[in-house]
């Protein structure tokens, strides 16, 4: 009825879908989810966040008797907003899963980005869009960024052109906004593109608000365009001795005060500090649960508690680490990976981070000679949620040696030699938070992560963490140019100065710091300002 801002969700069931309600609830808004195929068909306005894989979304829809309802309210110029795989499944059909059918409204087909390209998949982060034609869905826009985390896409073509409002580019171009009449769907997540986001939303929730207002004025005129290398705060969280959940910070990752008392040293309360990162500009914000080893992460109600706490106001993605992997309880109740981590994404994560098992995961794969058994916690999680969803926490320390012939490693000629003028070194694997060494290289690590379906990996390293002197850069050039899926660096950042660093000398996809953001020694706003004026693209604004 009118004058209740009310609007209708179809959540299938496949995933997340908690950061687009606080999204849609921080606009004014409540929702009515849709319970059958008649809500769809009394909508007034519907939005169809698609999470998943395509096959499995398409079967969900179909088994729930969804598609003739979905299809007959586009084909009626109702007001619609899909998103992601909710604007994917519009089309004619996707290779994804071998090859399925969409729902048919948009000529054209969904394919795979082309990895030959030498550019990281997934496309994860924020990207410039390419407006096609103006529009009052975008109008607010400006020239803002928005996020963007997906390995399948969209081609335009003379065939769909009448539909394609706006493209971005990532070795070419691909769809990234649709409309036709009263029917608009991104590829980007206006739920997680930060303030820019939310305008997108508001202006398909209330297009008559937005209309009456001036166009935004481009603020970055002359910046680097196209992705932008990211920049991400981290925050290592643990209890503290009384039981308080903080946000703490190591050197090479001692997190007790060494002075007098010992305790955790303690830098504030994790959902004020993310909520601080988001409005400095964070392009993402990642907690790791730094003794989630020992911990089950399931008993750990607090942080789950965080998660849905910061997730009601920070509209960028959101990381959790800690604790994700198989586990039985002190009643022999038994969890799998898998459960542990769909608590977190209903909890408001976006990407869960796995660190001790993953080593583990990657153990048993080399000696198998690479064989993917299909059990791991990498392997479930990302089947179900998709690789986008899986990131890799690396945690690898320096080992110096003489010669490349004394380990099975591989080394590489450092510039810093060893204790004892060691001119090589490797980068051995640790669990539990750095306090064992495993027979694993980082880059061993890497590539079989990538191979049983992580889609990043965050690259710590405990020599430089805390530091303060810069990111580990043989470190960070030595993976990222050994697996084809987007490197976070991490660990040293002291200086604007490191970051730009990093992004030139290897191929880094984003670049985390903790320290120097938690004293608030280095503004995010200037690492931002300077790796635009050094010529790499930074989201600004
Ligand atoms: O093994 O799956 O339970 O995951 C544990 C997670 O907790 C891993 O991601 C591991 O990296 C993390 N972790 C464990 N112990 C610590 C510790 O510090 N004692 N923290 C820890 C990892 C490293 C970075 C840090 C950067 C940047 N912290 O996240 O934020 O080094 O710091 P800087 O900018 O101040 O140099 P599992």
């Amino acid at each position: 009825a009118s004058g209740v801002k009310e609007v209708t969700l179809l959540d299938y069931g496949a995933g997340n879908v908690r950061s687009i309600r606080n999204a849609i609830k921080h606009c004014g808004w409540t929702i009515k989810d849709v319970k059958s195929a008649a809500d769809i068909t009394s909508a007034d306005k519907l939005i169809f966040p698609g999470v998943g894989a395509f096959g499995a979304a398409m079967e969900s829809l179909e088994q729930q008797g969804y598609t003739q309802a979905l299809k007959e309210y586009i084909k009626a110029d109702r007001s619609f907003f899909g998103i992601c795989l909710g604007m994917q499944l519009l089309f004619d059909g996707s290779e994804e899963n071998g090859g399925c059918e969409g729902l048919g409204l948009i000529p054209g087909q969904v394919t795979h980005f082309d990895k030959s390209k030498g550019l990281p998949v997934p496309h994860i982060g924020w990207n410039d869009l390419i407006q096609k034609h103006p529009s009052t869905l975008l109008s607010t826009v400006g020239d803002r960024r928005v996020y963007f985390v997906h390995s399948y896409h969209a081609t335009p073509s003379p065939e769909n052109a009448e539909w394609v409002l706006a493209t971005a580019d990532y070795g070419g171009e691909f769809v990234a906004v649709v409309q036709r009449g009263n029917a608009y769907a991104t590829q980007f997540h206006p739920e997680k593109s930060g303030a820019a986001g939310l305008d997108v939303l508001r202006s398909f929730l209330e297009p008559e608000v937005v209309a009456a207002r001036p166009a935004p004025e481009a603020t970055s005129n002359g910046r680097p365009r196209g992705l932008a290398k990211r920049v991400i705060a981290c925050l290592d969280v643990r209890a503290n001795d009384n039981g308080d959940l903080v946000v703490t910070k190591g050197d090479q990752y001692d997190v007790r005060e060494t002075a007098s008392t010992g305790e955790v040293r303690n830098l504030g309360k994790p959902v004020e500090l993310a909520g601080r990162y988001f409005d400095e500009g964070a392009d993402e914000v990642t907690f790791l649960n730094i003794t989630g080893f020992r911990d089950f992460p399931l008993g750990d109600l607090p942080m789950l508690e965080v998660l849905r706490q910061a997730s009601k106001g920070v509209f960028v993605p959101l990381t959790v680490g800690g604790g994700i992997r198989e586990f039985t309880d002190g009643s022999g109740k038994h969890y799998s990976a898998l459960q542990v981590a769909a608590e977190y994404f209903r909890s408001g994560a976006d990407k869960v981070s796995i660190g001790s098992d993953a080593v583990y995961a990657a153990e048993e794969y080399l000696a198998s000679g690479g064989k993917k058994a299909g059990g791991t916690a990498i392997e479930q999680i990302s089947r179900v949620y998709g690789a986008q969803a899986v990131v890799v926490s690396i945690d690898p320390l320096r080992v110096y040696v003489a010669a490349p012939e004394d380990t099975e490693h591989l080394t590489v000629k450092t510039s810093k030699p060893g204790p004892n003028g060691e001119q090589y070194c490797w980068w051995q694997c640790t669990v539990m938070g750095g306090r064992e060494g495993r027979d694993v290289d980082a880059v061993q690590l890497a590539k079989a992560v990538e191979d049983l379906g992580a889609g990043e990996i965050l690259l710590n390293c405990i020599d430089n963490d805390g530091a303060g002197q810069g990111f580990d850069i043989e470190l960070v050039d030595a993976v990222s140019s050994a697996v084809t899926i987007p490197v976070i660096a991490s660990s040293g950042a002291g200086t604007p100065e490191h970051f730009s660093e990093v992004f030139q000398k290897t191929k880094a996809a984003a670049a985390l710091a903790a320290g120097i953001f938690h004293r608030r020694e280095v503004p995010i706003t200037a690492v931002k300002e300077h790796l635009n004026s050094s010529g790499i693209p930074a989201r600004t604004a």
